[in-house]
């Protein structure tokens, strides 16, 4: 099945302090991404980056770095997602993970008026789950999955309309998961799985399971893949990498089930900081996921079902 595919460039790098992440949609677009996803037959149309509405200028010394900043950015990702989800299939260029406080709220939103549930598929080392006040860090980057899931605590930013079910919600490949994030989210229905869990069942596993319960319910799904999902062996352009990351080939597993479900209807590409790269390879090879995710295959196979 064919699509329109829609890429919106989010240069968000408000979302901690090492900077580059305002490089990524332009490595997307350097790497090829467009005609990747023209090979598979979908009408693509780069959309260009959305830019935030001025904001008054942060003062560093605070909890949360760049607080106005990533607000001005959430109040316009999440417009632009919503308009976006009228349109086609949008795949937002990050950027930093902040940015998905913006467009998962945006998808959300438009899910809701179709009467339909939201689901996001979070594959990360991180949860993301800190609240303005649990972080020590006072990355915003660490915070977008308590935003869009409804916790309380993000007072300056604007209200969640329609927060995502935590059951709706599965985190794949965590291994690095702060101590109040940890208390926190085993207070949820999240679901979550860690690197030891795929290694010892496959990855293929908790994922199927998971699109089984999004097509149970004529779900919408949202995927967010941050490059730190990766191994950084292999995907060394990120700020915060963390060893034993999914391999190529299980991140390809997982993009390849995503297409079979036909369930995915948005998607986000966060946290490739191209400063940091070698040659190019994590823009790469992040391209090559999106374009498994849109139907690449080496052979035609019958389609897995997932209903
Ligand atoms: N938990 C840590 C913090 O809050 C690290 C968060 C890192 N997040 C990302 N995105 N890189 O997943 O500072
Ligand atoms: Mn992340
Ligand atoms: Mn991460
Ligand atoms: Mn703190």
């Amino acid at each position: 099945m064919t699509t329109t595919c829609l890429l919106i460039g989010a240069p968000v790098d408000s979302g901690k302090r090492r900077r580059g992440c305002l490089m990524g949609p332009d490595a997307y677009r350097t790497a090829g991404l467009e005609q990747s996803l023209t090979d598979l037959g979908h009408t693509v149309q780069d959309l260009g980056n959305v830019t935030p509405a001025p904001f008054e200028p942060d003062t560093n010394d605070v909890q949360t770095f760049a607080l106005n900043e990533t607000v001005a950015w959430t109040k316009a990702l999440t417009k632009a997602a919503r308009s976006a989800m009228e349109r086609g299939t949008p795949v937002f260029l990050g950027g930093d993970h902040s940015l998905s406080a913006g467009t998962v709220t945006g998808v959300a939103n438009f899910a809701a008026s179709q009467n339909r549930p939201q689901f996001v598929l979070w594959l990360d080392a991180h949860t993301d789950f800190h609240t303005p006040h649990s972080t020590s860090s006072g990355n915003l980057h660490g915070t977008p999955v308590a935003y869009f899931s409804g916790c309380a605590g993000f007072d300056e930013f604007p209200p969640v309309a329609d927060p995502v079910p935590q059951e709706n919600i599965c985190l794949l490949g965590l291994r690095s998961v702060d101590t109040a994030e940890r208390h926190a989210i085993q207070q949820t229905r999240i679901r979550t799985h860690d690197m030891r869990e795929i290694d010892e069942f496959g990855i293929s596993k908790p994922l199927t399971a998971f699109l089984s319960d999004v097509a149970a319910q004529n779900g919408m799904l949202h995927v967010s893949l941050d490059v730190d999902f990766l191994d950084p062996s292999v995907a060394p352009a990120v700020g915060t990498t963390v060893p034993g990351g999914a391999t190529v080939r299980e991140a390809h597993l997982v993009m390849e089930l995503l297409h079979d479900s036909g369930l995915v209807t948005s998607m986000d590409l966060v946290e490739l900081n191209p400063f940091l790269d070698e040659r190019g390879r994590t823009a790469k090879l992040m391209v090559d996921l999106a374009a498994s995710a849109l139907g690449r295959r080496v052979f035609d196979r019958p389609t897995r079902s997932f209903s």
